[in-house]
């Protein structure tokens, strides 16, 4: 058996535990074929339990508030070729990474985590990116009338410092404490664009790769200059199926009531399944 752990950064609301969710439920069931399957679990289980059943009722799962979350959730998952990996999967909430950020202080534990590690997924959610206005794109007019640029203050409350800064520079520097936890070993990163229903809606043609170039240029650019020593995949995924407002009933008909179907993972080659096992077994062949 490959002991494999793969450590999973996103800040509030990226789609983390919902991705958990939907990929514990895919790892389960028999009638969908998925690159890895299931093979036993490690952590609580009412926990796990809970979070796929209020997946397949078509309900948001409850926020991960820093008491909540999981330092210990390992899936004991097996691929095609009958390997079985122990594959670590903390869902942690996303006010640590704010934390990690604004105080420029990591828990120990964590950083021997990420240490050891050298699988990392890392969440995106184009509902709720912080992007910057470029000069550029701002009217020379305007940009006449504009007095001082305010820089963010330190204030006590984590969401507003952090919301203030923009999220490439936030992941930015997550990429650059793992590079520095890691003595700049090489690892595989997975980078989810999560509510990906979202993306298709607004622009049909996106790939995922394109969606980081075009929304998040820094991190784009520091992955891709840090090549290869980031071995970096791009996935775009709905773990949800689309947004739930309105009535349950009627959008979980949408998909003939097969939870399965729900989930849509895209590729960087526009390669579309539900099978969202995919980037998990990506990011674990290192
Ligand atoms: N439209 C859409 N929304 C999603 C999807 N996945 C998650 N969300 C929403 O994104 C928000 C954050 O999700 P959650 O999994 O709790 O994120 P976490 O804080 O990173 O664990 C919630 O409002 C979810 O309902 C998706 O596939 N599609
Ligand atoms: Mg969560």
């Amino acid at each position: 058996m490959k002991q494999k752990n793969c450590f999973i950064i996103g800040f509030p609301e990226t789609g983390k535990t919902t991705f958990l969710a939907a990929l514990s439920y895919t790892l389960k069931q028999a009638k969908e074929p998925t690159k890895l399957r299931w093979r036993n679990f490690n952590g609580d289980h009412q926990y796990l339990t809970r979070l796929i059943d209020t997946w397949l009722s078509g309900e948001k799962v409850a926020r991960t508030a820093p008491a909540m979350q999981q330092q210990r959730l390992t899936l004991e998952v097996i691929d095609e070729q009958n390997t079985t990996y122990t594959v670590s999967f903390p869902d942690l909430s996303g006010e640590l990474f704010q934390e990690q950020y604004k105080n420029r202080e990591i828990d120990k534990n964590t950083a021997e985590y990420i240490k050891d590690c050298k699988s990392f997924m890392l969440f995106l959610n184009p509902k709720n990116l912080n992007v910057p206005e470029y000069i550029s794109s701002v009217p020379f007019e305007e940009r006449k009338n504009i007095q001082t640029a305010s820089e963010p203050k330190i204030e006590n409350n984590q969401n507003e410092y952090n919301n203030a800064v923009p999220s490439a520079v936030q992941l930015v520097d997550m990429l650059q404490l793992v590079d520095f936890l890691k003595n700049n070993a090489p690892y595989k990163l997975s980078i989810i664009v999560s509510a990906w229903d979202i993306i298709e809606e607004r622009t049909p043609d996106h790939k995922p790769e394109q969606v980081v170039s075009e929304q998040l240029p820094l991190l784009w650019q520091y992955i891709t200059s840090n090549s290869p020593k980031i071995q970096v995949c791009y996935y775009g995924v709905s773990a949800q199926g689309g947004t739930l407002e309105g009535d349950v009933n009627a959008f979980l008909s949408k998909f003939g009531w097969k939870p399965a179907e729900r989930i849509i993972v895209i590729d960087n080659s526009g390669n579309r399944s539900h099978d969202i096992t995919l980037p998990l077994w990506e990011v674990m062949s290192i």
